[in-house]
């Protein structure tokens, strides 16, 4: 309930992925379900301190067919419905959550109501699954208020019992409910008996701007994962992708790479040439650091930029939402070292 005595409000976005399957009587077959009888469905949602609306998909999508042109999709229908709700639950498929979550928060700026994905592992309506726990808890955490506020103010993911910066976010199992981790930012809120909120985590904006979309995406990107015993002309064919703009490339450890002459030349050609190669470790957890170890410090002097602590996810839709907002190389290069909304750990 909000001071002024009327509901929290919440719109309910069902994109696709496995939380909107249910089994159909007749066939036996997992087909999609209609959010239209949502609350039918799950009682409990009615003792929510909240009203739920709900716009579903047409065409409910696997994640796996969901990119760019999707990405905006939802966030037209969260910028067009965004004076009239409090708080957004997206529900989504698994496997490309983050990359979704990622895009969301570069997309939504000045965002300062509560945007939170959530999926689950099995479908909502099998006797297991853990769809319904996602769903309720990911509504009360958009619908919670601090004071005349929302309590959260930024993209996150809600999964198993924890609610994650979603730029931060990865799914690591393919088949645990616990399936997404946060490995360099704390956890936004815990869910056990009770909501614990990690407040000196959780994003604030502190000018109140006007919700401000961008809607374009560029996706001459490309990830380059490093594994010993690399073949010259896999690296050179995939640096010489025609209208190549930018590079994640995965390394090892702090950010190293094997220093053989015929793999910094191609790295130096590819940055002479004005490609962005933004350098992320392969490790879950810590950032690179290409000062440390000669096998880094190499690719520093061949223009490769750190990526800190970034996860892929977030490195790579960052890649495509600057240089879709037709920025030149070396202003991508600026801004993919700064901390645009909480995705990467820089000092200030
Ligand atoms: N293949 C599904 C999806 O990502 C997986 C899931 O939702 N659990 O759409």
């Amino acid at each position: 309930m909000k001071e002024n005595n009327k509901p929290t409000s919440i719109l309910l976005i069902y994109t696709g992925g496995t939380i909107g399957m249910i089994q159909s009587q007749e066939t036996g077959l997992l087909e999609p379900f209609d959010f239209q009888y949502l609350s039918q469905f799950i009682p409990d949602l009615n003792a929510l301190d909240c009203t739920i609306s709900t716009i579903q998909f047409e065409n409910p999508l696997d994640s796996s067919e969901i990119g760019p042109d999707v990405w905006i999709k939802i966030a037209q229908i969260i910028t067009e419905n965004y004076a009239i709700y409090d708080g957004f639950v997206v529900l989504h498929g698994t496997d490309t959550m983050a990359f979704t979550a990622s895009a969301l928060s570069f997309i939504l700026e000045n965002l300062s109501k509560p945007v939170i994905l959530t999926g689950s592992q099995l479908p909502l309506g099998m006797l297991r699954t853990d769809g319904k726990e996602n769903l309720i808890t990911a509504i009360e955490i958009a619908a919670a208020r601090d004071g005349d506020s929302p309590l959260i103010q930024e993209v996150c993911i809600f999964f198993e019992n924890d609610l994650m910066r979603g730029n931060r976010t990865s799914k690591t199992s393919a088949d645990n409910f616990n399936a997404f981790h946060s490995y360099n930012y704390p956890v936004l809120a815990h869910a056990g008996i009770s909501i614990h909120y990690n407040l000196p985590h959780i994003y604030r904006s502190k000018l109140r701007k006007p919700l401000k979309p961008h809607y374009t995406f560029d996706n001459h990107i490309a990830i380059l994962k490093l594994f010993p015993g690399m073949s010259p002309s896999v690296v050179e064919n995939l640096l010489n992708t025609p209208n190549l703009k930018g590079v994640v490339m995965e390394t090892f450890g702090s950010g190293n790479a094997p220093s053989s002459e015929w793999f910094l030349k191609l790295i130096r050609e590819a940055t002479d040439k004005g490609i962005v190669i933004v350098n992320i470790t392969q490790c879950h957890t810590g950032s690179v650091e290409m000062g440390r170890y000669k096998t880094g410090h190499h690719l520093l002097e061949n223009g490769v930029i750190s990526g800190y602590d970034s996860t892929t996810e977030s490195a790579v839709t960052k890649l495509m939402f600057l240089f879709g907002s037709g920025l030149s190389p070396e202003e991508v290069k600026e801004y993919m070292q700064c901390s645009l909304i909480g995705e990467i750990t820089v000092e200030d």
